[in-house]
């Protein structure tokens, strides 16, 4: 498996080579003065153009779900590619976009089985919200045209994602530009109360209710959505408390007002069931998914809505366009190839169930590291998992990002978010693999001053 890597894949990093490149969320000048390069991958590992050997604790940015160089779906988007690699799916179609959308509503929870598809997160979630208003014209009720999302959720990088979503950074610069009509629930996280908790925590349903106290404030006639991620996974892993996604659902139902779970990293697997909304037991109007959704190899996300919401729109004369809205790449034919393709291996490999599993193994792994210097808190669900250090005084998440740059010397990747390590590995995790990721981890934690 380590295997030298052919001249070609070593990147030439020489000062000023990396400089063109805008990277994304990324410290762009500490990276290119210290490159942390990756050039091959395969199961549960990435390569470095030196042939240094990394586990993935992260499946990629939380998508790489069946783990790297899955043959099956490389094959099937060069097949495709080679056959047709581009239709319109604007009044045309091509028979893959419709099998996909098939395949995906059997998987679905109960009633979302309308697909529409995009290429990204950020895409999903601005497709829902701008389905959500429309739906609330199309029935008559073009009022509720108001969005609720939640202090620190992130919901990608689009105007209307950062509206809704909750984290500082990503708003501040934008702040003139957001969307009106916006407000926001309370977070969920509450280190005070729940810390070490394992899996969900027990205090915080109440916060459910702050949704009744923005109805009171702006009244439902006003409101088309709310949306929230199941589990928040950028803002460093935050649990919805025991019976906090029910009550939103009770009061979405009471209000008639949408509910948006954006599933764009709970999706395909990452807790145990195919979609979190399986997981809780509590079924969306509108699911927003992408990343697992072709393993990552090709960009590709996905709009469930509920049939009910789907059916509003076909009302109308039956030649018109009902929602104007869409992208040339929705439902591209390599994309539809690499899902199905992705889709078939789950299924084989029974990876979408794995995860509930592998879940007690990997919490007492990971709150094994309990009692470490720094660590404040410690949460998990499914294949998910993070670490809180303590902030160093004046000195933000640099206690983390030192965790992260020395966690990947020492051959492991983990994300940085903040004051926390981030974890959501490949679900074809084995025990060795986790023993492996915190035995580096806790070393390190244990270094880190
Ligand atoms: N919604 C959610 C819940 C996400 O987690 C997006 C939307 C946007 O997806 P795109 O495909 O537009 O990036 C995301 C993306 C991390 C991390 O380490 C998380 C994401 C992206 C990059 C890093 O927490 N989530």
């Amino acid at each position: 498996m380590n295997a030298k890597l052919s001249p070609g894949l070593v990147p030439d990093h020489a000062p000023g080579k990396l400089d063109a490149f805008w990277m994304p969320f990324t410290a762009n000048r500490h990276f290119k003065a210290n490159p942390r390069l990756l050039a091959r991958a395969e199961g549960m590992h990435y390569w470095t153009p030196e042939g240094r050997q990394i586990i993935d604790g992260v499946a990629g940015l939380w998508c790489v779900n069946a783990g790297h160089g899955r043959r099956e779906i490389a094959a099937a988007v060069a097949e495709q590619l080679n056959t047709m690699e581009y239709a319109p799916t604007f009044q045309m179609g091509h028979p893959l976009a419709f099998e996909l959308a098939s395949r995906l509503a059997e998987l679905a929870p109960p009633g979302l089985d309308r697909v529409f598809f995009t290429n990204s997160g950020s895409e999903s979630v601005d497709t829902a919200l701008k389905i959500a208003i429309a739906y609330q014209r199309a029935r008559g009720m073009g009022s509720k045209t108001r969005l609720i999302g939640r202090e620190k959720g992130y919901h990608g990088v689009g105007f209307g994602g950062i509206s809704v979503g909750g984290m500082v950074n990503n708003r501040k610069a934008f702040s003139a530009a957001m969307l009106p009509g916006v407000d926001h629930l309370p977070h969920t996280l509450d280190i005070e109360h729940n810390a070490f908790t394992r899996g969900l925590p027990h205090w915080g349903k109440h916060l459910a209710n702050e949704l009744e106290r923005l109805i009171a404030l702006h009244d439902a006639a006003t409101i088309a959505a709310v949306i929230v991620e199941p589990i928040s996974g950028s803002a460093g892993v935050i649990l919805p408390p025991l019976g906090y996604l029910k009550r939103l659902r009770e009061i979405c139902d009471k209000n008639d007002i949408l509910l948006i779970f954006d599933e764009v990293i709970t999706g395909f697997g990452r807790t145990g069931k195919p979609f979190a909304a399986q997981t809780f037991d509590v079924t969306p109007d509108l699911m927003t998914t992408a990343k697992g959704l072709t393993n990552g190899a090709i960009p590709m996300g996905a709009v469930f809505a509920h049939r009910k919401v789907h059916d509003a729109f076909m009302q109308g004369p039956e030649q018109l366009v009902e929602l104007f809205h869409g992208y040339t790449y929705s439902a591209h034919p390599a994309a539809c190839a690499a899902a199905l393709a992705t889709l078939d291996i789950y299924a084989r490999e029974d990876l979408l169930t794995r995860a509930a599993g592998v879940a007690p193994l990997w919490e007492n792994a990971l709150h094994a590291l309990k009692g470490l210097p720094h660590v404040v808190d410690i949460r998990n669900f499914g294949l998910i998992g993070a670490v809180e250090l303590e902030p160093r005084p004046g000195k933000p998440g640099t206690r983390a990002f030192e965790v992260f740059l020395k966690c990947f010397e020492r051959g492991i990747m983990v994300r940085q978010t903040g004051e926390v390590i981030a974890l959501s590995p490949p679900l074809i995790i084995e025990p060795a693999h986790i023993t492996r990721i915190f035995e580096v981890l806790s070393e390190v934690i244990r270094e880190t001053a």
